[in-house]
């Protein structure tokens, strides 16, 4: 017991605290990062620390290890680490220090992309609400309040990193940080304020004098030294905007997002490699896989809006932390490939010569070493390429790696990983285990009222922004207003709203609803309605689903009902404006059932449970399915609305926004260029039914599920999702390399130390739980 606590303490101490007594440095020159005086070519990928739990990153980050990652990327949400100015947090996932600790103890570096404007589809591109509400702030733009506020944040990240000794002249693993975030994209929009404003943010992030180097992505006017790398679906053409930078990719984007209302998105593996081959090919040195793990959107961090709660993002590590086959291996082995080429790839750069139409090859050599890429653009046709006197066959769309300038180790289109698909068992919601024969789930409820309930509601003449009034406190704003008609009528009742979705009430029956979309947030519609005579409420329910993250002035952009709100056509045959009475507000909810799960009283029990009415509670007692498999709910049977889980948020569900019949391509062509609505696939189908619920909120039993519905379900149709794990044995028939090439690569001189790793590496049979990957793709003869 004893000398076991000793060994984990020791072992406690190494992990932690031993990397701190190394100083690495790190500088670039145009080829690449120099770390410790040699350039490095790098292979990154994003996990983003708060998608995923403190209890799932060890794992996640292992895998990636294991996938041929050097760096994990990730932005800082300054929005989780401080809802409120002033109050900061730190803990659990949001726990920035734990996570870039356990990025170091796998022995890999971290690029802290600290913004702090992040986008990445998170509510309001990572910045606080309440920056918002600051006297006369413009966001990211030569605005004293903003600039004084974001090196406020900025520093403190810098000082947190610091204190922990977690950069790499520290001995820690951060190699590499980012300032503000794609603002190239948008600056044409903020004139010369925008221009001395990325100049300013250069100057504010060196002088925090962080001892490595800074970059900005999306930015061609990056002031030195900072440097300007590239973020796209390819990057191969990108060049820095100074010969003494090097070529960097941030983001990658491995898949795509997915949206309430839309298909799932997805991109091939083999145009993914393809990008990255191409990019290395043309003297890249550092490609950042965006994502490598999605991860979930808990609780309301979603942005967009309209985001799902779901951010798998065809990632090669899922949504779950299992490895997405055949990606995450096929990746491994261009990431093998591209490291034998090394050595060659830093000594110097590329010579490019074109050896037909559309290919291109490029050659890394000095003194002993060579390396090459032989890229065929086509779309199309294969080609039959002759290079160095030999012939080589280099299929449509993908290039092959030579790393010794004669024999192709790997073929981007050629992939030698089984592929799996991701199963899910059905498990129903039990409440005990136990002989006695029923044991399914009992649901309690509790009914919203319609319209103002809360003491603190407020009047005001006129139409309000949502934004504005709730400070996004809640998603949901209630404006209520009684009108008085001589006569009773059926007619329409016409809503505008700037989005993202609204329920109307007349009378407290529910009337209809409306509802935006990703690419359209803005709502009009017509909903009838039957008024009486004399007095009439009407009660809309306006709601966010998630705040936007992305574009010129995005944090300005509004929500909620702004009108014109109008009743069409009353029996006098004129129309009736609403837009400038004096409406009843109500910011939120009166229940506050989901974060306090454990409060009781209320609720009522289930022998006449309500279902397929809006605005209700529900809630349930559960025990956890059996096994470590990671589960999900089913939302089958739901409408829309938020789930809670031992008082924290899953997020936000949404079964019954489902994506369009049409526009599907499932199997997608790889080849040709691809872009964010080339492969799309669950036409048809709910955008999202299934809702992660991580492993380590559960309990074995007297877990509690709250749940509040907005437009009407059944729970009782809720069930598990049990992912099943592929077993090893359905993978171990992946062959071994034949013994002959690699005789092959150990006639070569070149690099020895890399080609001794890679035969090493060749015996690794892979994880049981990860299925096994065939090490390198060979495909000469090498005769
Ligand atoms: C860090 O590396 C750079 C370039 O290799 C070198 O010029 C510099 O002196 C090194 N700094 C330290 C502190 O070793
Ligand atoms: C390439 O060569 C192979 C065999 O040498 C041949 O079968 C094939 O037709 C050739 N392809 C093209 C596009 O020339
Ligand atoms: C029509 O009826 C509405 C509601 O009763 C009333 O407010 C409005 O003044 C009437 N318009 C005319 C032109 O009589
Ligand atoms: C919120 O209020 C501010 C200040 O009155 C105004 O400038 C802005 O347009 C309003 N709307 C939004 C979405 O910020
Ligand atoms: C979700 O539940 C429905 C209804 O029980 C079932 O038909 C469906 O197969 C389930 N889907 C998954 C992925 O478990
Ligand atoms: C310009 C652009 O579309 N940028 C997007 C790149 O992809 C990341 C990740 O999905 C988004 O956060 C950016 O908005």
């Amino acid at each position: 017991m004893r000398a076991s606590q000793t060994l984990f303490l020791l072992l406690w101490f190494f992990c932690i605290y031993a990397p701190t007594s190394f100083s690495t440095n790190v500088t670039y020159d145009h080829r690449a990062l120099v770390i410790d005086g040699k350039r490095r070519v790098l292979v990154s990928g994003s996990i983003h620390y708060p998608r995923s739990t403190p209890e799932m990153w060890p794992d996640i980050i292992q895998k990636s290890k294991d996938g041929g990652l050097d760096v994990i990327e990730t932005y800082v949400f300054w929005n989780l680490h401080e809802p409120v100015r002033g109050q900061y947090n730190f803990e659990g996932r949001a726990d920035l220090v734990k996570f870039v600790k356990t990025v170091a103890a796998a022995g890999l570096y971290v690029h802290l992309r600290i913004g702090p404007y992040a986008c990445a589809e998170w509510n309001y591109g990572g910045f606080p609400v309440w920056l918002h509400f600051i006297p006369g702030i413009q966001f990211r733009t030569d605005n004293k309040p903003f600039k004084d506020e974001m090196k406020r944040f900025t520093a403190k990240i810098v000082d947190m990193m610091k204190k922990e000794n977690l950069y790499a002249p520290q001995g820690g693993p951060i190699i590499l940080s980012q300032i503000e975030n794609e603002y190239g994209n948008v600056d044409e929009h903020y004139g010369p304020a925008g221009k001395s404003y990325i100049k300013w943010a250069g100057s504010m992030a060196t002088s925090l004098d962080t001892g490595v180097p800074w970059v900005m992505c999306q930015q061609a006017d990056a002031p030195d030294p900072i440097i300007n790398a590239c973020n796209g679906f390819y990057c191969h053409q990108f060049k820095p905007n100074s010969n003494s930078k090097p070529k960097m990719f941030t983001e990658n984007w491995s898949g795509w997002f997915l949206g309430f209302g839309g298909p799932v998105p997805y991109r091939p593996v083999e145009d993914l490699a393809f990008s990255v081959a191409r990019f290395y090919q043309l003297g890249g040195t550092f490609n950042n896989y965006y994502m490598y793990h999605g991860g979930t959107n808990f609780g309301r961090t979603s942005g967009g809006p309209f985001i799902s709660t779901s951010y798998d993002y065809d990632a090669p590590i899922d949504e779950y932390g299992i490895v997405r086959q055949p990606k995450w291996g096929h990746l491994k082995d261009l990431h093998k490939a591209i490291k034998l080429c090394e050595e060659a790839m830093i000594a110097t750069d590329p010579t490019i010569s074109s050896l037909g139409s559309n290919i291109e090859a490029a050659v890394y050599k000095t003194g002993s070493a060579c390396a090459a890429f032989l890229a065929n653009n086509n779309d199309k046709s294969d080609e039959n390429v002759t290079f160095n006197g030999n012939s080589y066959h280099v299929p449509a769309w993908s290039v092959s790696i030579l790393p010794d300038c004669k024999n192709v180790v790997h073929n981007t289109a050629k992939i030698n990983v089984a592929s799996t698909t991701s199963s899910f068992t059905t498990e129903s919601l039990k409440e005990k285990t136990g002989s006695s024969g029923d044991s399914s789930t009992g649901w309690s409820w509790i009914t919203e009222p319609v319209g103002i309930s809360k003491t603190d509601s407020f009047t005001k003449f006129g139409l309000v922004e949502q934004l504005n009034t709730t400070g996004d406190r809640s998603d949901y704003l209630w404006y209520s207003l009684s009108i008085d008609l001589d006569a009773g009528t059926k007619t329409d009742l016409q809503i505008e709203s700037l989005g993202h979705a609204l329920h109307a009430f007349i009378n407290g029956k529910f009337a209809g609803s409306g509802t935006g979309t990703k690419n359209k947030a803005a709502i009009k519609v017509d909903i009838p309605v039957t008024l009486v005579a004399g007095k009439n409420t009407i009660d809309l329910l306006s709601l966010t689903v998630g705040l936007k993250n992305y574009g010129a002035f995005y944090d300005l952009r509004g929500a909620g009902i702004t009108g014109p709100v109008t009743l069409k056509s009353l029996n006098n045959g004129s129309s009736l404006d609403l837009s400038s009475k004096t409406w009843t507000y109500q910011i939120g909810l009166k229940g506050d059932f989901g974060p306090s799960s454990g409060s009781s009283g209320q609720w009522n029990s289930q022998s006449n449970l309500p279902t397929n009415q809006p605005l209700i509670w529900y809630k349930t007692n559960f025990i956890a399915p059996s096994g470590k498999e990671p589960v999900a709910f089913n939302m089958t049977g739901m409408g829309k609305g938020e789930a809670w889980v031992n008082g924290q948020s899953i997020g936000r569900y949404w079964p019954t926004n489902i994506a369009p019949n049409e526009g599907c391509t499932d199997p997608c062509n790889y080849r040709g260029s691809y872009h964010a609505s080339k492969c799309l696939r669950n036409c048809g189908k709910p955008s999202q039914l299934l809702y992660h619920v991580p492993r380590s909120w559960l309990r074995p039993e007297g877990n509690t599920l709250v749940l509040f519905e907005e437009t009407g379900g059944n729970p009782k149709q809720i069930s598990f999702a049990i992912r099943q794990i592929e077993s090893a044995s359905s993978h171990k028939s992946a062959s071994p390399l034949p013994h002959k090439v690699l005789s092959c690569f150990q006639g070569a001189s070149s690099n020895r130390a890399a080609l001794d790793e890679a035969i090493v590496e060749l015996d690794y049979q892979g994880d049981p739980c990860e299925g096994v990957t065939k090490s390198l793709a060979v495909e000469a003869s090498c005769a």
